[in-house]
């Protein structure tokens, strides 16, 4: 008969209990059926005594409990055969479990165990399986040799340092983990296990390896990343039958040549060692398949590399490479070679040789040209972060296929070497941006007048000669416009900073931050690469002696400036490298998201392009200083010129013809194709309609990457509409964003589509909700007379934008879509708030909060896109949502937020005397497990954000000490924020962690998420209903391949029971439960392989 399989989950403990004040009852039947008692997290301090009426129990899963002690009865449990216990508080080991002489698994990991009792434990007899992780070991039970059946071991995360020579009677041992403990020197007992196949004993201060070692001739698999190697142990050269050996992170810098004994190697991780030269040993390693190399110091390979004939996969990334090593070029069976973040600049037309190569990563590099020849490869090129000019690094970012169509088009057109650089004129309102931007263009002077003040952005091009061009953006310099600069300035453009000379004081201390310091910080933040330089105008109003003095006194500053800025990041650094020495040895993941916070100041720090040295001074009264700029421009457009297929030169010119002559507000899709095939070879006429399209494509990126048009590739619905006048898209903007109530009133008053009562409800909405429906929309844009095809198209992109986010006014009448604009909230926080959301914490709730700092500014639009981010998870959960002008408050299923902008009262900025900034996101509930649910979302949008608008912006995040929020203390200690990015589970977290301020040590679930296995478990049922069995089976085989997961593992998956062709709920839950026992690289595997099929939301949920 087969197997059947029942599942009682924590319900069973009632049934149980109620069994026990009435043995009698005929509930027993019911019992008896069970197969599984699933009773993880039930809150219980012991299991019921009845539990032995569940005879034909074969599994219990009762960890994250508190348990210490186990019912006497629980022995008569005779078809037990898996117990996981982890997560409670034994401090003893539980006497009563051994005379469960059939048990197999028993999982004690993450207690506080210290010995096992002698005796007794030699009657579990069947145990295969055990776990004792992260508990309280200083030496080996040697007790545990009795159990001489044992074929896995875990005792990570413990403090031991020996062995007892008894441990060679565990005869049938095959995998031991032994890492995260104290052991100084190798111990040579372990040699006596001679069928022992893995062996885990990272993260320990191991500096060399006897030669025994030689006899533990079962060896396949050794990891000994993290130790205190420096010089390569002769000893592991005897393991001729090793297959992977991991010595990451250590200090190697040579390997013996007598390396080549180890025949058997396929596997081979030693990046991040000392390596400066190749070394050539490994050349001897013919039947390598894989070796990581990365995160050294290389700069040479030798040609003896092509012997490696079997390496398949090659990790070369971060080292010192300048010039390709054209060795490489021989490992004809390569399939994947990384070489990224070198400094290579040249890619060998040789390379074409690696026909196997499936995926090739260059970026991060300083590569100018790509050779034609890479169009007959077939592989997966990476080339972003190369300052490319032939192809274009725009083109070449969007792959493989668009540098080969870039290549084609310059066999059946010309190579036009071409320049058109979008410039953008930033500064303070009047400080003669727009006078100067006209004066460029026209090549004559011209003044705009008193009143004639830019509203968002004027655009404009100033045509040079035939192949230079600029495409002008002068922005308004009003507070309320700019939230409009992401949205039009191209990063690979020039910033000029404009500011009026005459005004300037070189006394007032404040000058230099308003009109010039806070506008390079902005620039910097947004566009951390671009070039920026300065513009004095009124130079007519400004006597010759004053304009050298004044010049000279805002190099000063900016010299100021600059420093200050580098005494903020190594203030920043210096705190991070305090608290890291104050952090006890034992807390690596404390210290690791600490290096990882001073690694990130650092990166940012030196990104940082430095602002041109000359200051210019123009007049566009009497043009005096404009030739000089103009001068600046031609020579800076030349050096950055492009070389362009002549064809898609002249399509971008027909489609820029239509700025001026055409009626359309937008270009629909025939249109464009109109224009871009017109002056097409006959060959392209001929072309497929996917390849036209992607041709089209590739067009309109170029277009839109210089400025000409704005054009979202990434968003299927806008895909096909560009908008090819900008003015329109800013006159939009400007109507829906004004905070100016009389305009908007008058507005509204006007329209003919409305009444005046419902024109005073839309103004009321706008300006106290930040509501704007669409009839709203439609009648603020009346003037522009806008087809009802483009307000859609427009409140498309405003969404897109991440202006705003729809919401359903009245589900009765679903014609009355409405959107929400942060932006245009002017009210405070409602004080009803107060009893939903009281200051003080609740009593039995907890609160997590999130603090990200910003230099004494929030970035301009920054807190609205993150408001308006949030709505992709909150509208989703149906939850009551309330907005003010500085915050949101949500009430969700299991939790309530709250997320807030203000200043940081407790300021500790002792460079600047400007208060920090801070966006705070706090999350208030019972369930730690759904808090940091929330939590965690709230950060990665946040940091998102952060990367596509602001990557250069300096921020600095905390998670803010639970304890201390309910004490309501005044100076709560401040964890990491970085302890967030640290990839799950990765490091090892610690029981408890200590709140340095109050003294008091906190469990580290307030501190830290969930580790990834606890997420797993979480997610366990939507993992388990939405993975389909063909991408089970898939995973099955890279989990075999990268020796993640044995056969036999892989086997009992394919045995479980498919529900259907597609679902297989049983076999993923199998799955799940295996790879949660594997090291952290299982869950690194599992998350590259749900990208790599591309199943997303299944990523999100277990990031
Ligand atoms: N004498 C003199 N006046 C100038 C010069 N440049 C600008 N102005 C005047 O200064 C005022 C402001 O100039 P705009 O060019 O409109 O300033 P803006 O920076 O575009 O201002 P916003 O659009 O509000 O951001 C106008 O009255 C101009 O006539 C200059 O070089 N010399
Ligand atoms: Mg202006």
């Amino acid at each position: 008969m087969a197997y059947r399989q029942v599942t009682a989950g924590r319900e069973s403990l009632d049934l149980l209990h109620r069994l026990q004040l009435s043995p009698q009852s005929t509930k027993s039947d019911t019992v008896l059926e069970w197969t599984e008692l699933h009773i993880d997290s039930a809150d219980i301090d012991n299991l019921p005594e009845s539990i032995d009426r569940c005879r034909n129990v074969k599994k219990i899963y009762a960890s994250r409990n508190m348990l210490s002690s186990l019912p006497q009865s629980i022995s008569n449990l005779p078809h037990l055969t898996v117990l996981d216990l982890s997560h409670n508080a034994f401090t003893t080991f539980p006497i009563a479990l051994c005379g469960l002489t059939n048990l197999e698994e028993l999982n004690l990991s993450d207690n506080q165990l210290s010995d096992i009792p002698g005796e007794d434990i030699t009657s579990l007899k069947g145990l295969r399986i055990l776990f004792l992780d992260n508990n309280a070991f200083a030496t080996f039970p040697e007790e545990l040799c009795d159990l001489t059946n044992l074929e896995e071991l875990h005792l990570s995360d413990n403090k031991l340092s020996d062995i007892p020579g008894d441990i060679t009677r565990l005869k049938g041992l095959r995998i031991l983990f032994l890492d995260n403990n104290s052991f100084a020197t190798f111990p040579k007992e372990l040699c006596g296990l001679t069928n022992l196949e893995k062996l885990y004993l990272f993260f320990n201060q191991l500096s060399d390896i006897p030669v025994d070692i030689a006899r533990m001739e079962g060896l396949r698999l050794f990891w000994l990343h993290e130790n205190a190697f420096t010089i390569f142990p002769i000893a592991l050269c005897g393991l001729t039958k090793l297959e992977e050996l991991d010595m990451v992170d250590n200090e190697l810098s040579e390997i013996p040549v007598d390396i080549n004994r180890m025949e058997g190697l396929r596997i081979f991780w030693v990046h991040d060692n000392a390596f400066t030269t190749f070394p050539i040993a490994l050349c001897g390693l013919i039947g390598l398949e894989k070796l990581d190399l990365s995160h050294n110091k290389l700069s040479d390979v030798p040609v003896d590399i092509s012997k490696m004939e079997g390496l398949k996969l090659f990790w070369l990334n971060n080292n010192d490479y300048t010039t390709f090593p054209i060795a490489l070029c021989g490992l004809t069976n390569l399939e994947k070679l990384y070489l990224d973040n070198n400094k290579l600049s040249d890619i060998p037309e040789d390379i074409t040789k690696m026909t196997k190569l499936q995926i090739l990563k260059l970026e991060s590099n300083n590569i100018t040209h790509l050779p034609r020849q890479i169009c007959n490869m077939e592989t997966n090129l990476n080339v972003t972060d190369n300052p490319l000019v032939q192809p274009p690094k725009h083109i070449a970012n969007r792959g493989l296929g668009a540098i080969k169509r870039y290549f084609e088009a310059l066999t059946d057109t010309n190579a036009i070497q071409s320049s058109r650089i979008q410039v953008s004129f930033l500064g303070e309102t009047e400080a003669g941006k727009t006078s100067i931007s006209r004066t460029l263009q026209l090549g004559q002077s011209i003044l705009t007048k008193k009143a004639d003040r830019t509203r968002v952005v004027e655009q404009g091009t100033w045509e040079a000669d035939e192949d230079i061009a600029f495409n002008i953006n002068d922005f308004g310099g009003h507070d309320a416009y700019r939230i409009g600069h992401p949205i039009f300035i191209s990063t690979s453009g020039l910033v000029f900073v404009t500011f009026n000379l005459s005004k300037y004081d070189a006394g007032n201390e404040g000058h230099f931050k308003l009109h010039i310091g806070d506008w390079i910080d902005k620039g910097q933040a947004q566009m951390p690469g671009i070039q920026i330089a300065l513009i004095g105008t009124h130079l007519d109003e400004v006597e010759i002696t004053q304009v050298e003095t004044k010049c000279s006194a805002i190099n000063r500053k900016l010299e100021e400036h600059a420093d200050e800025k580098k005494r903020w990041y190594q203030a920043q650094k210096e705190t991070c490298e305090n608290k890291m020495k104050e952090i006890p040895e034992a807390q690596k993941s404390l210290r690791q998201a600490y290096q990882s916070k001073a690694d990130h100041l650092e990166t940012l720090h030196g990104q940082m392009q430095p602002i041109y040295e000359h200051i210019f001074t123009v007049s566009s009264k009497t043009y005096k200083g404009v030739p000089e700029l103009r001068d600046y421009l031609v020579t800076f457009a030349r050096t950055s010129a492009e070389f362009l297929p002549e064809m898609w030169v002249e399509a971008a010119k027909n489609i820029c013809t239509k700025k001026t002559e055409g009626s359309e507000n937008t270009l629909s899709w025939e249109v464009i194709e109109d224009l871009i095939l017109q002056n097409a070879p006959t060959s392209w006429k001929k072309m497929s309609k996917e390849d036209k399209e992607q041709t089209i494509y590739d067009i309109l990126s170029f277009l839109a990457h210089r400025g000409d048009i704005i054009w979202y590739d990434r968003c299927p619905s806008l895909m096909k509409v560009v908008f090819h006048k900008q003015e329109i898209l800013v006159n939009v903007l400007k109507a829906v964003l004004t905070h100016d109530k009389d305009e908007v009133s008058q507005k509204l008053q006007k329209s003919m589509k409305i009444t005046k009562r419902e024109a005073s409800e839309i103004e009321e909405d706008i300006f106290s909700r930040g509501i704007v429906s669409k009839q709203a929309m439609s009648c603020l844009c009346e003037s522009f007379k806008l087809l009802s095809t483009e307000v859609d198209v427009m409140t498309e992109l405003m969404q897109k934008l991440e202006l705003c986010y729809q919401v359903q006014e009245d589900d009765s009448l679903p014609s009355n879509t409405s959107f929400h604009f942060p932006w245009l909230l002017s009210e405070e926080r409602q004080p009803e708030l107060d009893t939903k959301w009281p200051s003080k914490v609740p009593p039995d709730t907890i609160q997590l909060t999130l603090q990200v700092l910003f230099r004494y500014k929030c970035p301009d639009g920054l807190y609205e896109k993150f408001s308006v981010r949030q709505h992709k998870h909150l509208g989703l959960m149906k939850t009551m949502r309330m907005d003010w002008k500085d915050g949101v408050y949500a009430k969700l299923e299991q939790c309530k937020m709250q997320m807030t902008r203000g200043q940081n009262q407790a300021n500790s900025n002792a460079v600047s005397q400007d208060p920090d900034w801070v966006i705070s996101i706090a999350v208030r509930g019972s369930h730690l497990s759904d808090l940091w649910g929330v939590l965690t979302q709230g950060h990665s949008d946040l940091m998102d954000i952060i990367k596509e608008d602001w990557p250069g912006l300096s921020y600095s995040k905390y998670l803010v000490c639970p304890h201390c929020v309910s004490e309501e203390s005044q100076d709560p200690t401040l964890f990491p924020g970085e302890i967030l990015d640290l990839t799950l589970g990765t490091a090892s977290k610690p029981r408890q962690v200590l709140c340095v301020n109050t003294g008091v040590s906190i469990p580290a679930d307030l501190v830290y998420p969930p580790s990834w296995q606890e997420v797993l478990r979480n997610e366990k049922p939507k993992l388990c209903e939405n993975i389909t069995e063909p991408c089970l089976l898939d995973m099955l085989d890279v989990f075999l391949q990268e020796g993640i997961i044995t056969n036999r593992e892989a086997e009992t998956v394919k045995t479980e029971p498919s529900t259907d062709r597609v679902k297989c709920p049983k076999k993923v839950e199998v799955f799940l439960d295996i790879i949660t026992r594997k090291p952290v690289k299982a869950y690194v595997t599992l998350c590259r392989c749900l990208q790599e099929q591309e199943q997303t939301d299944l990523l999100e949920l277990i990031q």
